[in-house]
């Protein structure tokens, strides 16, 4: 994992927008967002991904595979859908078992932080937390997704409406303490 500041800048969401800011993991932390290392080569991997899902009480999994080949004509429209600012009622969970990605999320400033993700990276993104992802030049990615047993799982797209939405303003004060 490396986190930065996105440029900010337009042009394709696939390029890496680096800012040249480099930011510690603690700077995730203080928005909340959560990141373990479990490399899929390391045998004690899965049994700790599954101890984490099983604290939280995550009982319900899938894999999703984001390239071309997976997912054919609708792939560019699956693209510009995960880069659409949003928020989940629900924390949303992932667990990178190959390819690499951007994931971006608001910091307290409203800046895009971006978080390059790579195989073993587990990210949890709080619910109420704006954010977007993308695939990189690679184009190909393979992660876990997580669920609980009764996911609250609509993207809800950035708008008057999430602004006040109560898992946002739930968000944003425990942020801000
Ligand atoms: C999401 O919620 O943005 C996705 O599921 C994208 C693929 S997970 C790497
Ligand atoms: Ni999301």
């Amino acid at each position: 994992m490396r986190v930065f500041y996105h440029d900010d800048k337009p042009g394709d969401c696939r390029l890496p927008h680096d800012s040249g800011v480099e930011l510690s993991p603690t700077h995730l932390s203080s928005l909340g967002v959560l990141h373990y290392a479990f490399p899929p080569s390391s045998p004690s991997s899965a049994a700790q991904v599954e101890d984490l899902a099983k604290a939280r009480a995550y009982a319900n999994r899938d894999e999703i595979t984001v390239s071309p080949s997976a997912m054919g004509s609708v792939y560019e429209d699956k693209i510009k859908m995960f880069y659409d600012e949003h928020l989940h009622e629900d924390e949303e969970i992932r667990y990178i078992l190959k390819g690499t990605g951007y994931f971006d999320v608001r910091d307290a400033e409203d800046r895009w932080v971006r978080i390059r993700a790579e195989p073993g990276d587990l990210l949890i993104l709080p619910a109420g937390i704006y954010h977007r992802f993308t695939v990189d030049e690679e184009n190909y990615i393979n992660a876990m997704r997580l669920f609980q047993t009764q996911p609250k799982w609509a993207a809800l797209n950035r708008s008057g409406e999430t602004e006040v939405n109560e898992f946002r303003k739930n968000y944003v004060s425990a942020r801000a303490r």
